[in-house]
């Protein structure tokens, strides 16, 4: 029998915190699982990326380890996807340059997320890193010509520019030069809020009470649900706009459950936010105990850790060598073999 070869899929998680969030695992992490069934597909612990915040060097080095584990345990297999660090595969540094030199330095100046986070440090913090992040982002993504991108909302614009790339690429050097990537977005989950705020994503850098992380223990979990922002009301209703706190609430509550909101609306018809709240949590700490098990299993045993990660280098450096050559020599370059 004939058998299409399988479209790839890409995506990577800056190992910037101890512990995921919620957001990271509803809006990315839950999609990269399912995947796996029908796509060939390549995660990464994007330790280049996480550079942009100058972390101290140790609690980068736990913090890659803390997030391979964490993918493994929320459903990655390494025997079907690759799963590796970034930095250790050159050629998303290397591609990452001929990129700059094809990136508009307007184009670059239009990221959002960079102008919310240069606003953020002040304007002696900012480096070039953090201006070229998403030119690397489209690097990691080309170089394994990947077809879709999973990720949550806030990535859109910086696909969007990986695109661009792709097609300037095509346009310039001939077709075929780059795959031109597509954003995978799921859209019920793909901006999860701050629990505190919820006009806010839930973010690693946001305040420890917005977030659930992956690790929290079942007591940290119940708490922040039970005291989350919703506003004045009493009845149970699906209104982003006039209470966002509790559509964020029924938001997680529907993923994690696979019921669709408006069953959850007549389910707590007659009941009070307590109530749901209360139900949330448990629903909550069932569906992450397996994987704070799990990754506490992982980070036992270091050994099968790198063994894991280092498989997935091998793996990923066999598949980005030969995009990178190909590339690099549509612009020219004689590409040395490896
Ligand atoms: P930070 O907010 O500190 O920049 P982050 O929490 O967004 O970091 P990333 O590594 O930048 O973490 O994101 C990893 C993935 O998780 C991306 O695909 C991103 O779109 C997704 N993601 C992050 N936050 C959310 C959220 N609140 N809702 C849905 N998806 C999210
Ligand atoms: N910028 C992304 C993380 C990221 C990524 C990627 C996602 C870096 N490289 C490639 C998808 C594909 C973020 O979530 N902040």
């Amino acid at each position: 029998m004939f058998c299409m070869p399988r479209l790839r899929a890409f995506s990577g998680i800056q190992p910037t915190a101890d512990s995921l969030h919620l957001g990271n695992y509803l809006g990315a992490l839950r999609q990269w699982i399912d995947l796996q069934s029908s796509y060939d597909c390549v995660y990464s612990v994007v330790d280049l990326h996480a550079l942009t915040v100058t972390p101290d060097p140790e609690a980068l080095r736990r913090r890659v380890r803390v997030t391979a584990a964490q993918f493994l345990a929320a459903g990655v297999d390494p025997d079907q996807s690759v799963l590796f660090v970034q930095s250790q595969v050159p050629q998303h540094s290397q591609l990452t340059w001929l990129l700059n030199c094809v990136t508009g330095f307007g184009e670059a100046s239009r990221m959002t997320q960079f102008k919310d986070k240069a606003a953020k440090i002040g304007e002696q913090g900012v480096t070039v890193g953090l201006f070229d992040y998403p030119v690397l982002m489209a690097a990691d993504i080309l170089a394994y010509d990947a077809h879709v991108v999973p990720v949550g909302e806030d990535q859109r614009q910086h696909i969007e520019l990986s695109r661009t790339l792709a097609n300037r690429l095509n346009a310039r050097f001939g077709e075929g030069t780059a795959q031109v990537p597509e954003a995978l977005i799921i859209k019920e989950t793909a901006r999860i809020f701050d629990l505190r705020e919820p006009n806010a994503k839930m973010s690693k850098t946001g305040h420890p009470a917005g977030i659930i992380e992956l690790l929290d223990d079942p007591k940290t979990i119940t708490k922040r649900i039970k005291s989350a922002v919703t506003d004045s009301g009493t009845e149970v209703a699906w209104d982003p706009v006039a209470k966002p706190g509790l559509a964020n609430l029924l938001a997680i509550y529907s993923a994690l459950t696979g019921q669709p909101v408006q069953t959850l609306v007549e389910q707590y018809q007659g009941k009070l936010y307590g109530h749901l709240k209360a139900d949330l949590a448990e629903v909550v700490v069932e569906a992450l105990r397996p994987i704070r098990r799990r990754t506490a299993d992982l980070l036992d045993d270091p050994s099968e850790l790198d063994r894991i990660l280092d498989q997935g280098k091998d793996k990923a450096r066999g598949i980005a060598q030969g995009v990178y050559g190909r590339i690099a020599e549509r612009f020219g370059l004689a590409v040395q073999e490896a």
